[in-house]
């Protein structure tokens, strides 16, 4: 229907000269804490690629101590290209590589430590791992972020407010030189036994007030001049940890959750992480992290330990299918490439994720409700049907449930349902439950909690041409804006 948004209704009647569809009705409120444009952005990526790669490639180790000679990092066939090939084919949309791991050691050359690349026998100290992935990422079309491990095992002021210093100056250089950021990555792992510059000593630090957050995260905002940089801790600010290393993000999972009693490694709160909390005031996506392998780094001895393609993808299913974001590590091995049993799994993975989600069953599908937002087409159910996440269906203000139908061309047999929730106007659904006509009746084969971004759901699997979508539960009238059907 074309519209006259300044015209009264009757007059933009007139001048159509076509029939008087009603006007629609006002667009529904936003509920609740709302993302930001870059966490949208960020939400969209859906894949990330996660790379592992210091000292600890070359001493088998997965926490360095701090105390490793700058001479074993010496990578025999290093090829960033190949990682970046490998990456991309597989769909990732960005990349965060540890630029410094809890070892101290800078895969960049840093003026403020000689503990780098730039003593090490690599490319007589020439080269610079940082810049040349950012490059690479770059040119394969694909975003790049940053690791900067704040625990530092090499540095013998950690602890003291000299290595904060330290820290910031290290952040402010690879803004500088690497960016922009599209995510800034804070671990919360800290405190412990290290080096230390010699004192091999055990040392905790207060995780709540040594790093002095605020300050750090204000330095973030303002060396990226358009604040674009997404900053994962355990606390946020802008996305969350998923409090496990599993791939598995809860049902439910709330994009909200009210952040006052969250630090970066504080303890006890993995479940709380894990499932986030419904109409809480802040919106602060998990981000699931996982690792192809059973360490973080390159092990030999766990070549055979590779996550299969069939793995990738139910984590697949547990972290971007529950509506988060997956963050898969891939490390690179001692040559500096990745691996070819990983080079295939991921293959293999994104085959598997291709064919699973080929065809929409529901292309060319009807849809019909009962009662939708002012019974008007603009939010009626084939507003799921098509491409466009700016259209959705709606209910009317104070609905807390709805429904509609969908009618295939034909008969399949289906296994996924795949929802969608306008997230720009906030998350709502609390449950939801999926029916498909089998044998003349009206059968449940699935159900949920939280939609989210994206709910891709696993139902059984039978062949119908039928199906009715239901939300059962919503803090705010639903709204979904697409449904599909594989
Ligand atoms: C953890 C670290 O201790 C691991 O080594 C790894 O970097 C993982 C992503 O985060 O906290």
């Amino acid at each position: 229907m074309k519209r006259f948004p300044l015209l009264p209704a009757g007059l933009a009647c007139l001048i159509s000269l076509g029939t008087c569809a009603p006007p629609p009705p006002e667009a529904p409120a936003p509920y609740g804490a709302l993302p930001t444009e870059a966490q949208l952005e960020w939400q969209q990526m859906e894949t990330n690629a996660f790379i592992h790669f210091t000292t600890n490639t070359f001493t088998n180790k997965e926490w360095g101590y701090g105390d490793e000679s700058p001479e074993i990092f010496n990578p025999t066939d290093l090829d960033v290209d190949q990682w970046m090939e490998v990456l991309s084919d597989a769909g990732f949309k960005g990349v965060v590589l540890t630029s410094k791991h809890h070892d101290g050691f800078t895969l960049w050359p840093s003026e403020y430590t000689d503990h780098s690349v730039e003593a090490s026998p690599w490319k007589n100290g020439e080269g610079d791992i940082v810049g040349m992935v950012e490059e690479s990422a770059r040119s394969h079309g694909m975003k790049f972020g940053v690791y900067l491990s704040p625990w530092d095992r090499n540095r013998s002021d950690y602890g003291d407010s000299t290595y904060i210093t330290y820290y910031r100056n290290q952040l402010t250089e690879l803004f500088e030189n690497y960016g922009p950021i599209f995510e800034m990555w804070f671990d919360g792992a800290n405190g412990g036994d290290g080096y230390y510059g010699g004192a091999d000593e055990r040392r905790s630090i207060d995780g709540q007030h040594y790093y002095d957050w605020p300050t750090t995260l204000d330095m973030v905002r303002e060396l990226q001049p358009d604040s674009s940089t997404i900053i994962f801790s355990d606390a946020g600010p802008d996305i969350r940890w998923v409090g496990n290393e599993r791939g598995v993000v809860g049902d439910p999972n709330w994009n909200t959750i009210n952040p006052d009693t969250l630090y970066a490694g504080k303890a006890g709160i993995t479940d709380l992480l894990n499932h986030g909390t419904p109409g809480a005031d802040t919106w602060m996506p998990a981000e699931v992290d996982v690792s192809i392998r059973p360490g973080w780094f390159y092990h030999a001895e766990e070549d055979s330990l590779v996550k299969t393609p069939q793995q990738l993808f139910e984590i697949y299913l547990t972290s971007v299918g529950r509506g988060s974001q997956l963050l898969l590590n891939i490390p690179p091995d001692r040559r500096g490439r990745i691996h070819e049993t990983d080079v295939a799994s991921l293959r293999g993975w994104r085959q598997m994720i291709d064919s699973t989600f080929a065809d929409n069953l529901a292309t060319d599908a009807s849809a019909d409700g009962e009662a939708y937002r002012g019974m008007h087409e603009d939010y009626g159910p084939a507003q799921v049907l098509d491409d466009d996440p700016e259209t959705y269906w709606a209910t009317d203000d104070g609905a807390t449930t709805g429904s509609f139908t969908i009618q295939l061309p034909e008969a399949r047999e289906l296994g996924y349902v795949l929802l969608q929730e306008p997230i720009r106007l906030g998350q709502r659904v609390a449950g939801f439950r999926i029916s498909a006509l089998v044998d003349g009746e009206m059968r449940e084969i699935g159900s949920g909690e939280t939609i989210g971004y994206k709910r891709i759901l696993l139902v059984d699997r039978v062949s119908t041409d039928r199906i009715t979508v239901e939300v059962t539960e919503s803090l705010a009238p639903p709204l979904l804006s697409r449904v599909a059907v594989y």
